[in-house]
């Protein structure tokens, strides 16, 4: 398998090439000024693989005219152009389930700072506010007796609902589709479910269906006590909207691991103090991210041995 050649373009885990490295030859590319690739042609023919945490463009795929299979860094593949691989029978992979744990963690964290102003409290002791009979106010809210809806449901969206229950909070969700697997209350629409409760949780990936669908309706219908909180993808919401729901008290607050344009966050969010702002970090730990990279590379091991895709996304034409 040594000769197999496999493109990285760009950024990635730094355990993802240091194990490549074992199996194939590992080819780093950077792109040019308009974007392209920057491989020669002869290189380009040779790319069996590609092993990547980011974008992968129709372009990069016609113009590696061998390549079988795109392994993908993260649960969500919005950055490769799934249809058109589908469309020149090129596999795509992605890491699903390794990061649920953590995902969940960080989003049930998130909630809780939210509504619990955590964060805003340590900055209050370490300015060194806490004095003799000056304690930090009261938080407005509470997690207790909250009814939390989730928007998703998927692999994620369960871990998250399952550290829920402890809490005692009543759970609902929408998703294109009912799962006769749970006893979560069901609602059909997005609007539905954030008139019902008064937290949301957003965890879908991004996909057309999906863009600003968390806008200035929906908000309100979630109410003037209204949790938000967003570990899915920032495409999902309308960030002038969210902006202007919180400033005006459309919504009480938000907890936000993810923005429209990252690493741009709108001053308008940073100025907010009821809103919790997070730098995409939530499977971001040492194990969950080395697991991540692992399956990366297992997968493109796992295709290149035994012709067998891991974890390859949905619309990918090779079944596992
Ligand atoms: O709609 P369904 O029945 O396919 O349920 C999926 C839901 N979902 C949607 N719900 C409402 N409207 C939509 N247009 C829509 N599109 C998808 O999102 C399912 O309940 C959930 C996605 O679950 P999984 O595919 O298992 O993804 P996972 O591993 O939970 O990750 C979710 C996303 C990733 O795509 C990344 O963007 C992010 O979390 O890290």
């Amino acid at each position: 398998m040594s000769r197999i050649a496999i493109l990285v373009p760009g950024k990635i885990h730094d355990r993802v090439p240091a194990r490549l490295q074992e199996h194939f030859e590992l080819v780093p590319a950077g792109r040019d000024a308009n974007g392209r690739l920057a491989i020669d042609a002869e290189t380009a023919k040779r790319i069996r693989g590609v092993a990547v945490s980011g974008t992968v463009n129709a372009a990069d795929i016609d113009g590696l005219p061998a390549v079988e299979v795109i392994s993908s860094f993260g649960v969500g593949y919005d950055g490769v152009d799934v249809k058109h691989a589908a469309s020149k029978n090129v596999v795509v992979t992605n890491t699903p389930d390794v990061l649920n744990d953590e995902v969940a963690d960080t989003a049930l964290a998130l909630l809780l700072n939210t509504a619990r102003e955590f964060p805003r409290a340590e900055n209050w002791l370490r300015d060194g506010n806490w004095k003799p009979g000056v304690n930090y106010p009261l938080s407005r809210f509470s997690l207790k007796g909250r009814h939390v809806g989730m928007f998703g449901l998927g692999r994620i969206g369960q871990e998250i609902a399952a550290r829920l229950e402890p809490f005692k909070v009543k759970i609902s969700y929408h998703t294109r589709s009912r799962n006769p697997d749970v006893a979560y209350d069901y609602y059909p629409s997005l609007k539905e479910l954030a008139a019902a409760v008064d937290t949301l949780i957003a965890i879908v990936p991004k996909t057309p269906q999906t863009h600003k669908v968390v806008d200035a309706d929906i908000l309100s219908a979630l109410g003037s006590d209204g949790i938000f909180i967003n570990v899915g993808r920032g495409w999902s919401v309308d960030e002038d909207a969210l902006i202007a729901a919180l400033k005006n008290g459309v919504i009480g607050a938000a907890g936000l691991d993810v923005f429209y344009d990252e690493p741009n966050v709108p001053a308008g969010l940073l100025d907010l103090p009821n809103a919790v702002l997070l730098p995409h970090l939530a499977s971001g730990s040492v194990p969950t991210r080395n697991a991540m990279a692992d399956l990366v590379v297992d997968n493109l091991i796992s295709w290149f041995q035994q012709g067998k895709p891991l974890t390859p996304v949905p619309e990918t034409p090779v079944k596992a």
